[in-house]
């Protein structure tokens, strides 16, 4: 039986939103259900990324839809977050692949590029003519990115880098690449590199069987002695707190996008729990022990909705720091997999169908609790600034 969303405001939350912010969320939300809900399904058993809404993102503004200029959208964080939440209502995938392109290859071109490198990518990247992906994360440095062991050697007028990376959302589907490396001339610090994929040396491999993000792309990047040219770096960047600022671009989108996951998952489980009878021919929706989990679903997504748009309007003012940011995603993906969890259980056998939403959420949101920063991660970087203890 096909569940059609409805959206989700417990307290009023619209009323919070601007007339512009609204209208960002609800052109945001019909093209999802238009065009995402019908194929989500067909791409995630066949573990498929639906290229063919590449380019009508983009002409919806999605891409780099926060920054200015070069083509890009212009949008405030709130209404950019707005677009997080109604993309990952239809897969965390799809919205993974947006952020990758937005906040992790357009934000660093934007922030720590040249006039040159600017031009070359941003406007091409704002229509989906471009892709990018972010490699940070290697085999054996995930939580820990400053070990990582990608150098980049100065020779001439050309950086030659090698390294591997890993688990890297569009790596395969990617024109170019930002690469993370320890620049051997300088003392090992952490730079930027933009590596166009078509170089020779540059290989990706996707992974296979994946049980999460299975509308999404990740691929696993090889490097041997690829050739940039110099003016391949990105000159603004140094140190790790250049990758850590794309970082929090990603997971401001994905604490929004928890949002949206868990208000697929409550819709539907509601819905479900309204039509569905067992005992006395009555609605298991009157069964006290369901009313409990939809309780508890609404009233975490009340919270997190309130948090996040917190955060957004800080954000917008330049006031958000790298702890709210973490205190929003932390929660929100923790509670959108939570209702994954609860909604499931409340459809009963059919909560493992795919004919339903439930699953796929949960089997998503497993992987998005782990990236940019895991959950516990998250944890002790709320924990380092209440206290001012770093226990990493
Ligand atoms: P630490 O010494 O604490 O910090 C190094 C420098 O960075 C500064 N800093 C930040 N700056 C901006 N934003 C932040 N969030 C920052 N956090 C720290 C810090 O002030 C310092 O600056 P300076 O000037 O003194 O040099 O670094 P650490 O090595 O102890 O590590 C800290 C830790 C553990 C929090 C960090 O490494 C971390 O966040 N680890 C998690 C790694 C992670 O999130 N990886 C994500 C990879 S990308 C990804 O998953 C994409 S998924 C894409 C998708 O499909 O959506
Ligand atoms: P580990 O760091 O090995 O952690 C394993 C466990 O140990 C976790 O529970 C963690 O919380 C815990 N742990 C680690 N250190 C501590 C500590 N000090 N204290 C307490 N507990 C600790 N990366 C990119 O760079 N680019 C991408 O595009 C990208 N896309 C991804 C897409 C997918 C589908 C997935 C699954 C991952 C992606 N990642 C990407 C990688 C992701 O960022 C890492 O998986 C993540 O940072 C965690 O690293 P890890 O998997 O190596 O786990």
């Amino acid at each position: 039986m096909a569940l059609k969303f409805r959206g989700v405001d417990f307290i009023g939350f619209d009323a919070l939103l601007s007339d512009d912010e609204r209208l960002v969320r609800d052109t945001s939300r019909k093209f999802i259900e238009d065009n995402l809900i019908p194929i989500i399904e067909e791409c995630n058993r066949a573990g498929r990324f639906p290229r063919e809404l590449v380019k009508p993102m983009g002409e919806l503004g999605f891409y780099g839809a926060s920054l200015k200029g070069y083509g890009c959208a212009g949008m405030s964080n709130v209404e950019y977050g707005l677009v997080m939440q109604e993309l990952e209502r239809g897969d965390s995938g799809v919205r993974s692949f947006v952020s990758v392109q937005s906040a992790l290859v357009m934000y660093p071109i934007y922030a720590f590029g040249s006039d040159e490198q600017k031009q070359a990518w941003l406007p091409a990247m704002q229509k989906g003519e471009k892709l990018g992906c972010f490699g940070l994360t290697e085999p054996d440095f995930g939580s820990n990115p400053s070990g990582m062991r990608t150098r980049a050697r100065k020779i001439g007028k050309e950086y030659v880098l090698n390294g591997e990376k890993m688990w890297i959302t569009s790596g395969s589907i990617a024109d170019v690449a930002v690469i993370w490396a320890k620049v051997e001339d300088e003392d090992n610090k952490i730079r930027g590199f933009l590596v166009e994929t078509d170089r020779p040396g540059f290989h990706a491999e996707d992974i296979h069987g994946k049980w999460s993000l299975r509308a999404s792309v990740t691929s696993g990047l090889s490097m041997q002695d690829v050739h940039i040219p110099e003016s391949n770096l990105l000159p603004k960047s140094g140190g790790l707190k250049s990758p850590l600022m794309c970082l929090n671009q990603a997971r401001y989108g994905i604490a929004w996008g928890g949002i949206g996951a868990a208000m697929a998952c409550y819709d539907c489980a509601l819905q479900y729990a309204q039509l569905r009878k067992q005992f006395h021919d009555k609605p298991i929706a009157s069964h006290q022990l369901v009313q409990e989990k939809l309780t508890w679903m609404i009233n975490e997504i009340t919270k997190g909705q309130l948090l996040v748009l917190q955060v957004g309007r800080l954000k917008d003012q330049d006031k958000a720091g790298a702890q709210h940011i973490s205190m929003a995603k932390r929660n929100n993906v923790w509670m959108a997999l939570e209702c994954a969890r609860m909604g499931r259980d409340v459809l009963g056998a059919n909560g493992v169908a795919d004919e339903y939403p439930l699953m796929r959420h949960m089997m998503n949101l497993e992987s998005v609790k782990t990236y940019e920063g895991t959950h516990d991660i998250h944890t002790l970087i709320i924990g380092q600034s209440v206290t001012g203890i770093d226990a990493f």
